[in-house]
Order: structure tokens, then sequence, then C-alpha cells
């Protein structure tokens, strides 16, 4: 059969999955009520709820935040000797659930794990005063987590068991973040690949770009990569393996610092990333730079954009085509101690690929850190 024959059947097939979206992202941490405060204070999230004893939810705190179409939720556990508390102990703070928005959880649920996927979460109804959320789950790579969120007519702030939450003394403006673009897994050497099966078989996504150990290995470092996304492309999981490489893989110091494989990167979309980046970089989170010579060629490079190339140039942004259009993209430095998560931020005009002529700018960039923590 041809490939456009395989493809047109896969186009009338239906969805047996669909998503509308990330519904949040959570992390594990150890003091949710500073990890909230800091992206209130320095990513520009607003307060929206919270969970604690004093909502019936005993051993646990935690804060959700939200900016636009974004919410994080920062959990952490009250005691210790459990699950989460070991979660914290073993990889430090980080993602624990990448949160869909679905219809059907129920069906979600049923149609992953026939397909092989492990069940974390039975389908459970969540019910208050404000409605129903209908919640299920199954494992993915490390100790990361899917959770199927279904919101039927639900009228409170975020989820039952939450509260609203906010600080009427405390005001910060937001910094433009809209919705998570994409979220990019670690998984240990040759795990890409059953990692990129199980995305198709079990979760019905799509393989949309690779790339191997030749598209990004500079000097030493080196990894391959394949973007998983689902139909309708709201979704999007790169996976990304450490390769062989001169020296450390900057994947492998992951998977060291973190004890296993889990959520490297979380891509935050902007309409406008020469205001979101000054605006996050006034209030303290760190980027990662080029060397300013990474300008000198840039527009022969991209061809014409819309942007000043001086902005650009004095916050460290990157710039990348593809045959859509261009983006622009920046990555602070990891967010915790450990040399684990850190984020993207994204501005998309027509490009859909994920900036593979800024690798190797990028890698470099990232090698200077690790050799700077005796890790390369
Ligand atoms: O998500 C991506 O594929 C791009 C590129 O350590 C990338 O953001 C890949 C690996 C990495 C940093 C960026
Ligand atoms: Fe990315």
């Amino acid at each position: 059969m041809s490939t456009i024959t395989v493809n047109k059947l896969r186009a009338v097939q239906q969805d047996f999955l669909p998503l509308h979206g990330t519904d949040y992202v959570e992390f594990y941490v150890g003091n949710a009520k500073q990890a909230a405060h800091f992206y209130i204070t320095a990513f520009g999230f607003q307060p929206l709820a919270y969970a604690g004893p004093e909502t019936g939810m005993k051993d646990i705190a935690s804060y959700a935040v939200r900016q636009n179409k974004l919410t994080f939720v920062l959990t952490t556990p009250l005691r210790s000797g459990n699950e989460m508390a070991d979660h914290v102990y073993k990889h430090g703070d980080g993602v624990k659930v990448l949160a869909l928005k679905v219809e059907d959880a129920a069906s979600a649920l049923e149609e992953t794990t026939k397909r092989g996927a492990k069940q974390y979460q039975e389908v459970t109804k969540l019910n208050d005063n404000d409605g129903e959320v209908v919640v299920s789950g199954i494992h993915t790579y490390g100790e990361t987590v899917h959770l199927f969120i279904e919101r039927k007519n639900y009228n409170g702030v975020f989820m039952p068991g939450y509260r609203a939450w906010s600080n009427p003394y405390f005001k910060t403006g937001q910094t433009g973040l809209q919705y998570v673009d994409h979220c990019v897994g670690n998984v240990g050497w040759n795990q890409m690949n059953p990692w990129v099966s199980f995305y198709e078989n079990v979760m019905g996504f799509r393989n949309i770009l690779s790339f191997d150990d030749n598209d990004i290995s500079t000097e030493y470092s080196a990894l391959m990569s394949k973007v998983m996304s689902n139909g309708n492309g709201y979704v999007k999981f790169p996976i990304n393996e450490p390769a062989e490489g001169k020296k450390k893989s900057q994947v492998e110091e992951y998977l060291d610092y973190y004890a296993g494989e889990g959520v490297q990167h979380v891509a935050l979309a902007t309409n406008n990333i020469v205001e979101t980046v000054m605006a996050l970089r006034s209030r303290g989170v760190e980027f990662l730079r080029v060397p300013t010579t990474y300008y000198d060629d840039l527009l022969d490079r991209v061809g014409h954009i819309d942007e000043d190339l001086e902005p650009l140039k004095e916050l460290g942004i990157l710039v990348d085509r593809d045959d859509e259009g261009y983006l622009l993209q920046i990555f602070t430095k990891p967010v915790e101690d450990r040399p684990t998560l850190f984020f993207e931020i994204i501005q998309r005009k027509g490009a859909q690929s994920f900036g593979k002529g800024n690798f190797k700018a990028l890698f470099e960039a990232i090698e200077r850190e690790q050799e700077a923590r005796g890790n390369l």
C-alpha cells in the first residue's frame, strides 16, 4: 500500500483518545508554599486554589496557580514515609503529572489500558458543591503519570478538594505566558523508541519529527529526539535519549540527578517573546545565553523576520525557520538546584518545528553550564 493510502486510512480512523490540550502540570516539591510563591513572583502566575488539611486533604499541601491557559499545581507531602515524600526525596522537585483534558475519562483509561498502559488511577468521580470532575490516569516514563481530566459542568476554581486562594495584599502582574506548547521527556539509553511506540500504540500519537545524533551532537553532548503529537496537535511530547558523544550527554546528566527518567522541559507559549522575557528576567528568571556571534549571520540563516534584531540579541532569544514560518525561543537555566527541569519560552510565527537550527548553539550553551558543574 502506498504511504498516501495509509495516511488517508489513518485520517478516517477515529481518534480513540481525543485530547483537548493540557489541563495542568503538577509538580511534586519539597515546599509547595515557597514553590507557588516562585511561580507567582518570578513567572507571573496568579494564585488560584489551595488544598490541604483545612480542605480535608490531611496529608498534602497543594497550590494551583494560573496564567491564561496555563495551570501549574505545586504539591508537597506533609509527612514522611509515603509515595509522594519518597518521590521528592529521590527526584528533588519535578513534574509528576501531565494532566490532559478529555471528554470521557473512563473511555480514556479503558482505551489506553487495553492497548497496554499501566493504570495509575482508576476512574474517580470528584464532587463538591461546584460540580463534578472525573479523573483517571496511567503511568508513562519514569515515575511520571498522565491524568485524564473530564470536566463536565464544573464551576469551582480548580478541582473538588481545593478552595479559592489568593492574597489580597500581594499582587503581581502576568508575564504573557499563554499555554503549554510541548513537554519533553528524558528517557534512558535506547529507551526512546520503546516510548515512541508507547505514545503511538497506547495513546494514538504520531511521530512528527526526528532528530538523530548527527543533527544534534555538538562536540561533546549528544542526544536523539523524536517528537510525538496527538491527532489535533494540541499535545506534543518530544522524547530524548542520551547518545554517545565525546563526553557526558546532557540527558545523562539529567538522568543522574533526577535519578531516573522524567520531564526535562516544559515549553510555554507567548504572543510576545520580547516582552515576556524582559518581564521574566526582571523578576529573576535566569536564561541560558548563546555567544553574541550567533546574531552575526542570523538574518542570512533565517531570512526576514518581523522583530528588531537588537532586543533579541540583548535578551539572547533564538530564531529558527522551517517551510511554514519561523519561531523564537529561549531556555531558562534549571529551576531547581539539581540540573533537572527547565523551561522554554516559545513564540511561533507559523513554524511548527522545534528549533533544530538552534540545537548547536543551544547545546553548546548547555555544555558550558555542565562544564561549570563539573559534569561534562
Ligand atoms: O523541545 C525541543 O525539541 C527543543 C530542543 O535539551 C531541545 O526545545 C531539545 C533538547 C534540549 C533542549 C532543547
Ligand atoms: Fe522544546
